[in-house]
């Protein structure tokens, strides 16, 4: 079901001379920075390339509290404790919004639930990395919420009025997350030897991980040119990664910290970092379903929809006995 959900998607950009009366009027739109809504006419490829991102970015929503959640019991103190916990809720909020702008496109939420525990739809690379020391906390937050918001902020102006107005809201929480993470790194690395050898070490392990998140370099980005053209996507994966960096650099200085790149230096000429790319063959090993926790987080999620099937089960049962109770008194 999914592969007829997504299938045209990964095609040329068509030239305006190919396109039909409709598809030249689509794009017009979408030029003009006109929002689509679900009830108007759309190419079949642009509808097939939203629910597969929009679907990837749910579930990337969804997996990502496994990480963090499982320090929710060893956060250090009550108030850091209430905080998490905040920020881990949040993440599931974002997960719903983003499976309800899915929807207005034609697929159904348990269709992409089905999908994404069958492995046939992607999450996030990032979040097949371990969480193993409380300064993780801190650098997921400061690290993979800081590139979440880099890619997020742009979407905000994705030409999909539903995705459009959901980042606008995502964006405002991402930017708690970000600042609770740094805010950790913060108090490790000003800490004891031992906690700042601790951020430091999570910097390490999370540095290359989070360059990966922005996808692949542009040669090799399947998506990016038609939905760059379609505004499903406003910058190029390395435009992005560049953004990140330059931003990044400084906040690591700030704390002491090094970025564990030795070829990272300013280069006045294009007002940004060079720095070194992360390795490509880890990350397509990561999305082949290779990574350090894909099989833990995979299974974590069945484990979830099915010790919840009772819920569903009852819902089902309530709404059944309402709609017979409803048709017996008519
Ligand atoms: N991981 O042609 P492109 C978060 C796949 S939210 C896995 O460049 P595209 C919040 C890609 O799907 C993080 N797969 O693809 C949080 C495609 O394969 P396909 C999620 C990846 O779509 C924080 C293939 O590679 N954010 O973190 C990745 O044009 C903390 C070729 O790539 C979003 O989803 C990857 N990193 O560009 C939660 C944002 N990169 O589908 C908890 C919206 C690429 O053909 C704690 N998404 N692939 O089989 C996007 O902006 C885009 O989809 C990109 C990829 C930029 C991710």
């Amino acid at each position: 079901m999914y592969a007829q959900m997504v299938k045209s998607t990964g095609e040329g950009v068509k030239d305006r001379d190919a396109m039909s009366p409709e598809e030249a009027a689509f794009q017009d739109k979408v030029d003009a920075d006109i929002k689509i809504e679900p009830r108007d006419w759309m190419p079949e490829g642009y509808r097939k390339t939203l629910i597969r991102q929009i679907g990837q970015h749910a579930h990337s929503e969804i997996v990502g509290q496994l990480p963090e959640g499982n320090w929710i019991t060893r956060a250090p103190t009550l108030e850091r404790k209430m905080i998490l916990l905040a920020k881990v809720q949040d993440e599931a909020g974002h997960g719903l919004y983003l499976y309800s702008a899915a929807e207005t496109l034609g697929v159904t939420r348990d269709e992409l639930t089905e999908a994404l525990l069958s492995g046939k739809m992607k999450y996030s690379s990032i979040f097949n990395y371990p969480t193993l020391t409380w300064a993780d906390i801190g650098a997921v937050g400061w690290l993979v919420d800081g590139a979440a918001i880099m890619n997020q902020v742009p979407l905000q102006r994705t030409s999909y009025g539903p995705y459009s107005r959901a980042m606008i809201r995502i964006c405002k929480e991402e930017s708690f997350h970000q600042r609770q993470g740094y805010d950790i790194m913060m108090k490790m690395a000003q800490g004891s030897e031992a906690q700042k050898k601790m951020a430091q070490d999570a910097l390490n392990r999370f540095w290359y991980p989070s360059l990966m998140m922005f996808g692949p370099s542009d040669a090799e980005s399947v998506h990016s040119a038609q939905s760059m053209a379609w505004k499903i996507k406003i910058n190029t994966n390395d435009e992005l990664r560049q953004k990140f960096v330059d931003q990044t650099v400084p906040q690591a200085e700030y704390l002491g910290l090094t970025v564990p790149d030795e070829n990272l230096k300013w280069n006045e000429e294009k007002g940004g970092y060079d720095f070194s790319e992360p390795d490509w063959s880890e990350f397509f090993d990561v999305l082949k379903g290779n990574g350090p926790c894909n099989h833990d987080r995979l299974n974590d999620r069945v484990k979830a929809w099915e010790d919840g099937q009772w819920v569903r089960d009852g819902l089902l049962a309530h709404a059944e006995k309402k709609a017979a109770r409803k048709v017996a008194a008519e």
